[in-house]
């Protein structure tokens, strides 16, 4: 998985990562204890140098040095609660961000780092409370001489924070060895908030199978962006990943496919549950996904009784689309939605779930209306919302979000469909697939992905406004961004980040930063230093030629 790093290059990727100017050449080449003294006398790195741009930076006073000494205090915004609740619930969560924070620190630092509610005026402090403007997931870093300040309204605000202090930090500090430091922190405030509520990224288990320790690897990869979203496609042509009680078959057999005639596989409830809590624990939601009517060859091969003409078709490992439709006339079908609905939804904590309902060129459009009517009412009985691809539009019930997927190429009607529905009330998550897709290639020369929608470089996957996107949508129609990754091409870790990095952090940052912080050049500037990071993490990213990467 990913690259193998020499310790050489460890040494060589932590002090280039000491500056935010790309490295001189006598720098890079040092690999003893002459280029340490250089790297000790460097300023620390710019607060400002941190995807997605934080809403607000201002550098000031001296900067604050990580030493052995160095405790974390948490505070559990007792005193804040007017409510008079303290307790139990968020001075754990405040505690785990905390845990969170030293584990990730201790390997690089080599230092104790103790997480402590004994209060004191230094060291990195953690609290609940702060200004209402901060919301639910803002945060405000405080960095003094004595003390870094971190404070939120939430725990899920704190996290981002930690994020952000990671950021400000040296590249070195996602070693896992004990690299030389010095651990130092420029001074200032970071004032930080989301502009949509919604940022995602989509993972296909379904063309390929992903297993429990690949979808946690991309969900810290992720939440190192504030992604607070991850949607799971777990049902599609070529496989159902999901365990469901009522329909034992659909896993069982549906699961035993994947695009090339692999294994496939699919997640037991309790390996969904754990993916669910790794998730929550980094302060992501997971959507979960089962496309419908569409995409469902896996379930009709796995049930006789859910097609029309009560034969199931073979298993499928090719990837075409658009061929297979549940049987919207019969009865069974709705038995079957409300099972799987039911089930699912008993798994989810989050609000939403996703009923899919793209390219359903095998339904007729009255079908497609007919089935769309009577399956959201299914989700919303559950107790969930539902998502559906924007060609939900045809028929959407109040509540459900629309999720758009169009290019460049998609038609006036359909766009203004769209467009309408969300004049309507029809709230958007946008991942327009010449933008986000993650499975585009980055040009003709990409070994992994697809270009249906033309080729996605770096930066055609930064340089646009989800506020300004759809012509005719109003901006507070949108609640967000999702970059979506199909894995017809790819099945291990390695490929996933390929495609994934470094476009992905792209729209992380559209999805979190205000619209006045964008600007390509600057936005690759800050790209080029997460390199040195993702090596570091043997994140096996496309090295760009858009972006200058220090080496
Ligand atoms: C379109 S986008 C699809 C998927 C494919 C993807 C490949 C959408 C909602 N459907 O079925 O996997 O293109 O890029």
């Amino acid at each position: 998985m990913g690259r193998r790093i020499g310790p050489l290059l460890l040494l060589c990727a932590s002090l280039l990562a000491a500056t935010a100017l790309p490295a001189t050449p006598t720098a890079a080449a040092g690999t003893g204890t002459g280029a340490e003294d250089a790297a000790t006398a460097r300023s620390p790195r710019p607060l400002d140098q941190v995807i997605p741009a934080p809403a607000s930076v201002r550098e000031k006073g001296r900067p604050y040095t990580i030493t052995p000494r160095t405790v974390i205090r948490v505070y559990d915004g007792q005193s804040h609660d007017r409510r008079g609740n303290h307790g139990g619930g968020a001075s754990k969560d405040v505690r785990q961000v905390a845990e969170r924070l030293a584990e990730l620190l201790r390997p690089a630092t080599g230092y104790r780092l103790p997480v402590t509610t004994s209060p004191g005026r230094d060291g990195i402090q953690l609290r609940l409370g702060g200004h209402r403007t901060l919301g639910s997931e803002g945060y405000r870093l405080d960095v003094g001489e004595r003390a870094v300040k971190l404070s939120a309204r939430e725990p899920a605000g704190l996290f981002h924070g930690v994020q952000t202090l990671r950021q400000v930090l040296p590249a070195a500090v996602e070693a896992r060895s004990e690299q030389p430091g010095p651990w130092r922190i420029a001074g200032g405030t970071i004032t930080d908030t989301p502009r949509y509520a919604y940022r995602g990224a989509m993972l296909d288990v379904a063309r390929h199978f992903f297993p429990v320790g690949a979808v946690k690897r991309y969900i810290d990869q992720l939440a190192l962006y504030k992604v607070n979203t991850l949607h799971l496609h777990l049902s599609d042509d070529q496989g159902w990943r999901i365990a469901v009680d009522s329909w034992p078959r659909l896993a069982d057999y549906g699961g035993g496919s994947e695009v090339g005639g692999g294994p496939g596989g699919y997640y037991t409830k309790a390996d969904y549950r754990e993916i669910v809590r790794y998730a929550s624990a980094r302060h992501l939601t997971v959507v979960p996904e089962i496309d419908m009517p569409g995409h469902t060859n896996a379930a009709l091969a796995s049930y006789a009784e859910l097609n029309c003409d009560g034969v199931a078709p073979p298993r499928y490992t090719g990837i075409e689309v658009g061929f297979s439709s549940l049987c919207v006339p019969l009865e069974r079908t709705y038995d079957f939605v409300d099972d799987v609905i039911r089930e699912l939804a008993a798994l989810t904590p989050g609000p939403y779930l996703h009923i899919g309902g793209d390219e359903a060129h095998a339904t007729s459009h009255e079908d497609y209306v007919t089935f769309m009517r009577r399956v959201q009412p299914v989700v919303a009985k559950y107790g969930k919302k539902a998502i559906g691809w924007h060609q939900i539009t045809a028929a959407p019930d109040r509540g459900t979000v629309a999720q758009y997927w169009g290019y460049d190429q998609t038609g006036a009607e359909e766009r203004a469909r769209v467009a309408e529905a969300a004049r309507r009330g029809t709230k958007l998550v946008l991942s327009p697939a010449d933008r986000a897709y993650l499975d585009m290639k980055y040009d003709k020369d990409t070994p992994l992905g697809l270009s249906w929608a033309g080729y996605v470089s770096t930066r055609r996957s930064y340089d646009w406004d989800p506020g300004g996107y759809l012509e005719g949508v109003p901006e507070r129609a949108v609640l967000g961004v999702e970059a979506p990754l199909w894995s017809e091409t790819i099945a291990t870790s390695a490929q996933l980040e390929y495609l994934a990095f470094p476009r992905l952090p792209g729209v992380a940052e559209l999805g979190w930063s205000p619209a006045a912080t964008h600007d390509w050049d600057g936005y690759r500037e800050r790209l080029a230093q997460q390199g040195p990071r993702w090596e570091l993490m043997g994140v096996n990213y496309y090295r760009s030629p858009q972006v200058p990467w220090p080496r």
